[in-house]
């Protein structure tokens, strides 16, 4: 039986009483299976009454990004309408390449509780802890050259950000190309990884790591890191904010390549990083100048002291 819409009647009680027979008539399902998915459900963590004569009530759900949760009122065609949900996993990346690996459909979603080993850019860590945290991967299948897989990760930036500012009322900002940022501190971070032939894109992992309700971090990143609890006060919805990043992101996704300039002036809009004096470190060289603009393929666009335009496709910004 359909444990989606068994749960979307249940939450659609507002704590109230539904009888069993009403259960089973909706879902034309017999009382038996109304039971057992019941069953199921309690296991999974929700609160569930049964009453003898007056039928279920729901009374809590579990604070997991559970399937069921995650789907129950996300208006999306396909981001996040497949989800693999883990209580505890080494990356979402990892297992998301998996599955993409073996024919996954665009859209589905790996979210975890926590992530032993969630990384960042070039191995670099990725602190992941229980419970406090968005830490999730979607397998895409843009129709894309590999050279214009950045702007992916710009389109992510954008809807983290706007997921933010609508659901925590928090004002995120992005820095190129992968951060996000409140009051100079990073709440969260992208990671893109792709397969691709020559002339195509065969599978993109986007990684999103959001800090929600982290209370503290870890010493070497105090100074640097911050949640949305941290920024408001208040303890915030991991459901909602990331039905909210899967709506907005799957909007800007579907206007690429063709309208990809409205993302971009979307993105112009949220950034940190235009019209400011910047140092971008990569492994390869170290370049400083005035942050100018992104292009079509979402590089970023540098004016050196000589007035030389450089274009970087990678690297780590300090803004000063
Ligand atoms: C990123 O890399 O910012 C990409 C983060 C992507 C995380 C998601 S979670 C789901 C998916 N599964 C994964 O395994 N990863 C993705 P980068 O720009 O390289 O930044 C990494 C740096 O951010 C680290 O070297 C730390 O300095 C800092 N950092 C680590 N954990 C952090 C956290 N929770 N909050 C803020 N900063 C953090």
């Amino acid at each position: 039986m359909d444990q989606d819409s068994l749960l979307r009647l249940l939450a659609a009680g507002n704590g109230g009483y539904i009888s069993g027979e009403e259960i089973s008539r909706s879902l034309r399902v017999s009382r038996t299976a109304v039971w057992k998915s019941i069953s199921d459900l309690r296991r999974l963590g929700y609160e569930i009454e049964a009453h003898p004569r007056l039928g279920y009530r729901l009374l809590a759900r579990p604070d997991k990004l559970l399937p069921a949760e995650v789907r129950l009122g996300l208006k999306t065609a396909r981001f996040g309408q497949v989800v693999h949900h883990f209580n505890s996993i080494t990356s979402t990346n990892d297992a998301a390449r998996e599955l993409a690996e073996r024919g996954a459909p665009e859209g589905t979603l790996v979210v975890a509780e926590e992530q032993k080993s969630g990384r960042g850019r070039r191995g670099r860590a990725w602190s992941s802890p229980p419970g406090v945290g968005i830490w999730a991967s979607l397998v895409l299948r843009p129709p894309l050259l590999p050279v214009q897989a950045p702007l992916l990760t710009l389109t992510a930036a954008v809807a983290g950000a706007e997921a933010i500012w609508s659901v925590a009322g928090l004002p995120a900002g992005i820095k190129w190309p992968n951060d996000l940022l409140i009051g100079g501190r990073k709440v969260a971070g992208i990671l893109t990884e792709m397969r691709a032939e020559l002339d195509q894109v065969v599978y993109v992992v986007l990684g999103i790591g959001i800090n929600v309700n982290t209370p503290s971090f870890p010493t070497e990143l105090e100074a640097t890191a911050t949640s949305l609890y941290r920024e408001g006060g208040k303890q915030v919805s991991r459901r909602l904010l990331l039905q909210a990043f899967l709506e907005r992101f799957e909007f800007w996704y579907d206007r690429l390549p063709q309208e990809a300039e409205e993302m971009r002036s979307r993105w112009r809009e949220l950034s940190l990083t235009l019209g400011r004096r910047v140092t971008v470190i990569s492994p390869n060289f170290t370049v400083s100048g005035l942050a100018k603009n992104i292009d079509r393929e979402g590089a970023l666009l540098l004016e050196t002291e000589n007035g030389d335009l450089v274009r970087i496709l990678s690297g780590d910004v300090s803004l000063r």
